[in-house]
């Protein structure tokens, strides 16, 4: 009878004190709470899409699948990189999609397999589009230049003492020249631009955007014509200007982000304005993406499959769906890329 009665007081003490929800409570709380996306099926319909093989299973890891017109064609190409095979793959798109058949296998040097972890665009200002990727082994970059008609030259590597886990080349300072953006591996990640000389591959750098992010994009978010940044990470995905000198400003859009994990953020092209992708985890066993246009409520949408090892990322447990030739991604269980056509 004492320690009922020691129990029933312990219990009216704990309701005096008010516990701090922990985080990952409060996220499925909020995850719950979002409504979901009434236009997702038309994004994320795989139903028609080619698939692409990108490697064997079991053996090599691929990642840093990026969609983007590489030889300025008209037509939306997809690039990854092997972190073991040390070489990038090159699906060249036409007017009827991205063909399985068509991979071009460009050798290149030891690379990191990261999402977001390569990337296309005239590095060094000769007109011949250059891949790259990132070396977290090698603290910098890898380049395969562009030597013209899809061909590529010998990889070069491009020691920063940076550490990139993600790489976007755009042209932040909007000189004509390309700059290289990427966020730094823990536990520094800040994300960092380094600008285009136009002498070969020099770059001069590195200039702070913004501190620690789990996932960014570049694009005009906005219509003014600038590009902005994206950054997302477990509490908000936020929408940047550049300023000046080209920081980054304090957000002026942002969004709670109730994700257990973020992997990729996409600005995908949208009829009307851009929609922001931030794509992870949703719980710790299943995958989810919140997808938001600045000014709007975000909403989510469930992926499919359980268990997705990483956004836009894929190995053997893995697989991207890219859909409406945009970049968005959701990954499952094998060793294929699936490429929506539009
Ligand atoms: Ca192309
Ligand atoms: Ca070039
Ligand atoms: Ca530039
Ligand atoms: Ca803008």
């Amino acid at each position: 009878m004492v320690s009922l009665g020691v129990a029933a007081v312990a219990a009216v003490g704990a309701r005096a004190l008010p516990r701090e929800e922990p985080d990952e409570v409060r996220r499925a709380r909020e995850w719950a709470a979002m409504p979901t996306c009434a236009d997702a099926p038309t994004l994320w319909d795989r139903q028609n899409s080619p698939r692409l093989s990108t490697g064997p299973r079991g053996g090599l890891e691929g990642g840093g699948g990026r969609l983007t017109d590489i030889d300025d064609d008209g037509y939306t190409d997809v690039l990854f990189q092997h972190s073991l095979g040390e070489e990038f793959r090159v699906f060249w798109g036409n007017a009827e999609g991205v063909l399985p058949e068509a991979a071009q296998v460009v050798p290149a040097l030891r690379m990191t397999a990261n999402v977001n972890g390569s990337d296309a665009g005239d590095l060094n200002h000769d007109g011949w589009p250059d891949l790259v990727g990132v070396s977290t082994e090698d603290n910098g970059f890898v380049v395969a230049p562009g030597t013209g008609n899809r061909s590529f030259g010998a990889g070069q590597r491009l020691s920063s003492g940076q550490v990139p886990v993600s790489v976007r080349l755009v042209d932040w300072n909007g000189d004509g020249l390309a700059d290289l953006t990427y966020a730094k591996a823990p536990p520094d990640g800040r994300l960092e631009w380094r600008a285009g000389t136009g002498d070969g591959f020099r770059f001069e750098g590195g200039r702070l955007l913004t501190e620690h992010v789990d996932a960014f994009d570049i694009a005009d978010v906005d219509g003014d014509a600038l590009p902005d940044l994206v950054v997302a990470d477990t509490t908000s995905v936020r929408a940047h200007k550049r300023s000046d000198d080209f920081r980054a400003l304090p957000s002026y859009a942002e969004a709670p982000i109730p994700l257990a994990r973020v992997s990729v953020v996409r600005v995908v092209p949208a009829e009307g304005r851009p929609i922001v992708l931030v794509g992870g985890r949703a719980t710790p066993t299943a995958g989810g993406a919140v997808m938001w246009s600045p000014g709007t409520p975000p909403c989510k949408i469930l992926l499919p499959e359980e268990s997705p090892h990483d956004f836009g990322l894929f190995n053997q447990d893995t697989r991207v769906d890219f859909t409406n030739a945009a970049s968005c991604a959701y990954c499952t269980t094998n060793y294929e890329v699936l490429v929506g056509v539009q």
